[in-house]
């Protein structure tokens, strides 16, 4: 990690959206953002994140998010983030930063992955900062945990670490891993509206108040190492199996906070419900769900068409779109200014 040039220059980047087979739930620190317990996910090909970032003149950060000035959290999130780049550059400029997410934001599909991820090697390669693969990775966790993981393309595995604070900031990054399977994710958009509690702070009362949060640490720990097996052997259906028992665990565990964090909402029961019937039809396929009522199916590539046309069928999903492992971030475009 090396302070270089200082030439200034537009720099873009584009990351993609993770969905996490084993999931993230429950930091050990909030500040540093370090998780209870390891996660795995596989990034996307759909839904990138475009990031431009340039330094300028002003005394503070800039933000737009799809052309709108950004303000209020979302702003100080992401200035608190580049105070950690700036840190590490020993860089004082201010940056102007344009996000174009196509994903709709806050809706359970995890722009904050994308976004972080693009951000974190946007704006280390502004302001001349050498850093890749688990640094970087450990970096993006920073802005937001998940984001840790959409460095890479295919699957990746988050290690949690230990420790706590800047003794722990190091040891909890992502790295890819390799799998055997040829997998398709067929995402299931019921909603598109922002949540109705974040995935924050939903996170931060499942710790603090459920009573299932150390079972769900420990299941979860079991539910991984089974899963890298699975992943290693190709075992879809195994994979299917681990995956949609551990993301039913994650939501049992916050129904159980006080008061309950329900994302699962009456339209999530109904996809899940036709997916048991797929299985019982005879099609391999599973689902997970994250800080949202969207559904993602995990199935064969082979079997994504007819099972997003089962999805299509029913009157509660306003979309159905079919994903595949995606590339890990990258730099778009670099122009000296
Ligand atoms: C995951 N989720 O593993 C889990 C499953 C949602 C459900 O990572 O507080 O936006 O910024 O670290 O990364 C969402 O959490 O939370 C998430 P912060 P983040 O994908």
């Amino acid at each position: 990690m090396t302070s270089t040039s200082i030439r200034p220059s537009t720099v873009t980047a584009v990351a993609h959206p993770n969905i996490a087979l084993i999931k993230y739930w429950g930091k050990r620190d909030e500040e540093y953002i370090l998780p209870c317990s390891d996660s795995l996910s596989i990034t996307l090909d759909i839904y990138p994140t475009t990031t431009t970032v340039w330094t300028h003149d002003g005394a503070a950060d800039q933000l737009t998010i799809n052309g709108v000035p950004a303000d209020g959290g979302a702003l100080r999130r992401v200035e608190q983030f580049l105070e950690l780049v700036r840190a590490r550059a020993q860089r004082p400029e201010r940056l102007v930063v344009e996000t174009v997410n196509t994903v709709p934001t806050g809706a359970g599909l995890a722009s904050s992955a994308s976004g972080f991820a693009a951000l974190a090697l946007a704006a280390t390669r502004v302001y001349g900062l050498d850093i890749q693969d688990v640094t970087l990775s450990a970096l993006a966790r920073r802005g937001s945990g998940s984001a840790s993981r959409s460095v890479y393309g295919g699957f990746s595995i988050w290690h949690a670490g230990t420790g706590r604070g800047a003794a722990g900031d190091s040891g909890s990054y992502a790295e890819p891993i390799d799998a055997a399977v040829d997998l398709a994710l067929v995402v299931a958009v019921v909603e598109t509206a922002a949540k109705p509690i974040s995935s924050r702070e939903a996170m931060s009362r499942t710790v603090r108040t459920s009573p299932l949060f150390r079972a769900w640490v420990e299941s979860s720990r079991l539910d991984l190492a089974a899963m890298r097996a699975a992943l290693r052997r190709g075992d879809l259906d195994t994979i299917g199996e681990i995956a949609e028992r551990n993301a039913l665990g994650m939501h049992a565990t916050m129904l159980a906070a006080r008061p309950a964090v329900r994302y699962l909402s009456q339209a999530s029961l109904t996809v899940l419900d036709r997916v048991a019937e797929l299985r019982r039809a005879g099609v391999g396929a599973y689902a997970t769900v994250d800080a949202g009522p969207n559904v993602k199916v995990i199935c064969a590539k082979a079997a994504a068409d007819a099972v997003a046309t089962a999805l299509r069928e029913l009157t509660v999903t306003r979309e159905v779109i079919v994903a595949g492992p995606g590339p890990g971030a990258r730099i778009t475009a670099e122009e000296p200014r």
